[in-house]
């Protein structure tokens, strides 16, 4: 068995840095009401299926904040397609997952919906009575439907974040409740997370005023949070983090570097344009090419398709992380 002593030991200087982050970071609102979310659902799943394995999603991104009375703040560009589309093909494989996603980001079963779903998709007919519009019946239909089966299951549990600060409080959160499911547990980190922030310490209290000329400021490094989910929260949790870049030939030199730095399972590859149709998942037993073959296709059933079978394995035999000796050959899916 894989413990925090068998992974590579902890730059004590990264880990005082997440410390001290957290240290500054401001209070997580609605801390408590999280941690009770959170127990009630993990406490659910053990006793309503002792075997059931636990993912958590990460998903969309997180704002960075300029002003502590935030008017003004650092965003990116993603949308939460992938940790939505994600925790539907986690969900159908059996899967618990704690979906932790950005506020107003795109949620699960809502894919296929307008953008104004409530306004788009129903009417009221002359009685008064509410119906959904014809062009848009099947689509509520199947999304009411797998809504509900997981409703019912208790299944799907939805955390939000906002800012880096509250994502990573909530992460931490997560991370240490889900230490007891030990293997079972599985951390899909599909979230687009800011490398920059500006410490809470050091940030304008109020609106920066435009009176002082341009504006100057300097963005810290936010500390690297993968390895103390890896060493400290979840030690024996399966973990794979997502790797994204512009430039193709950075993005497989930086998904392999983080793969062995990071102590993580897997690293999915993907570059900002063709994330959609192709990935690369990065193993210690080799690379993964995964592409869709059509528009219809989401290319997120394969990647959790091929995941979860590494989650099987891990949790049968092994520590998830063999070389290419000990698995089946790489391949294109
Ligand atoms: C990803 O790479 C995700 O696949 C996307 C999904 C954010 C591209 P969308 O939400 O896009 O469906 O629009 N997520 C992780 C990106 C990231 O920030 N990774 C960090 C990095 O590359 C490591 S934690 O350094």
């Amino acid at each position: 068995m894989e413990t925090s002593s068998d992974c590579e030991a902890m730059d004590p200087d990264a880990l005082q840095a997440a410390e001290r982050f957290f240290d500054a970071a401001p209070p997580l609102s609605g801390e408590s009401d999280v941690i009770a979310q959170l127990k009630a659902f993990v406490y659910k799943q053990n006793r309503s299926e002792k075997g059931r394995p636990i993912v958590c999603v990460t998903s969309g991104g997180t704002t960075v904040p300029l002003e502590r009375r935030c008017v003004r703040f650092i965003d990116n560009f993603s949308a939460g397609n992938r940790g939505a589309a994600s925790t539907e093909f986690f969900l159908k494989s059996g899967y618990a997952v704690i979906f932790l996603s950005r506020t107003g980001s795109v949620q699960p079963f809502c894919r296929d919906l307008p953008e104004r779903p409530l306004l788009d998709c129903l009417e009221t007919a002359p009685d008064g009575s509410l119906h959904a519009r014809p062009q848009y019946e099947q689509t509520v239909l199947s999304a009411l439907k797998a809504h509900s089966t997981v409703v019912a299951d208790g299944t799907l549990l939805h955390l939000h974040f906002t800012t880096l600060f509250e994502y990573l409080q909530m992460l931490g959160l997560v991370g240490s409740l889900l230490e007891g499911f030990g293997k079972r547990a599985f951390f899909y980190l599909a979230a687009a997370v800011s490398d920059f922030y500006v410490p809470w310490e050091t940030m304008h209290e109020h609106k920066i005023q435009s009176a002082g000329g341009p504006l100057a400021m300097e963005l810290c490094n936010v500390p690297k949070m993968i390895p103390l989910l890896r060493r400290r929260w979840a030690p024996e949790a399966f973990v794979v983090s997502f790797k994204l870049e512009t430039d193709m030939g950075m993005l497989m030199q930086k998904a392999k570097g983080a793969l062995l730095k990071n102590g993580v399972h897997a690293v999915v590859a993907n570059e900002l344009h063709t994330r959609k149709d192709k990935v690369v998942i990065i193993e210690a037993a080799g690379e993964t090419v995964l592409t869709r073959d059509s528009r219809d296709e989401d290319i997120e059933e394969k990647i959790v398709g091929h995941l979860t079978q590494r989650h099987r394995l891990y949790l049968k035999h092994g520590n998830g992380r063999e070389r290419a000796s000990d698995q089946a050959a790489p391949q294109s899916i």
